[in-house]
């Protein structure tokens, strides 16, 4: 793993002294400006080794989120930022080992106004309904609660512009797994 990611910051490194170089070597100072910003752009695609966790389609009309939380009570997000009318389609992992009812994780959007604690405190009182509040109220939308290795998906149209909150609902989670969720 190691060794691999030497390899490519090696290969990255070539390819700047290269990118860089060659033009230089070659042309007058008007292709600088062109050669600066190809190089500048793919060692980008080259370092990520995972999809990048908030991709925008071509067209940009729709946003993929590959959110994840872990056994660490953590997500690898804290803040999300989408246009208004785009498509979401989020897909929570969770990327630890341990289960459900001891760790688990949802993606909760909150109405814009309500906070992470004071729905914490309301959705803890719904264990049978995994920690979602039955009245429907307070959230925007949410995911299935999953445990160590499962994922869940769900797709939902971007709100209002404004900035709303996401936490997960699972007891005490909301103080380490919540972000902002801003519409643009
Ligand atoms: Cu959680």
């Amino acid at each position: 793993m190691k060794n691999h990611a030497i390899s490519i910051a090696g290969a990255i490194a070539l390819f700047f002294s290269f990118g860089i170089l060659l033009p230089s070597c070659g042309g007058g100072s008007d292709t600088s400006g062109s050669s600066s910003t190809e190089a500048k752009e793919p060692p980008k695609s080259m370092i990520a080794e995972e999809p990048e966790p908030i991709e925008v389609s071509a067209d940009g009309s729709t946003v993929t989120i590959h959110l994840t939380g872990d056994d660490m009570m953590k997500y690898n997000l804290n803040r999300i930022e989408v246009k208004e009318g785009q498509k979401i389609k989020l897909t929570l992992t969770h990327v630890g080992k341990m289960p459900k009812e001891a760790m688990g994780h949802n993606f909760v959007l909150l109405q814009p106004g309500v906070e992470p604690a004071s729905f914490a405190a309301e959705a803890a009182r719904f264990k049978d309904n995994d920690y979602i509040p039955e009245s429907g109220e307070g959230f925007i939308v949410h995911t299935k609660m999953v445990g160590g290795g499962e994922s869940t998906s769900i797709e939902f149209d971007a709100p209002a512009k404004g900035s709303y909150k996401f936490m997960c609902s699972f007891p005490a989670h909301y103080v380490n797994m919540q972000g902002d969720f801003i519409v643009n």
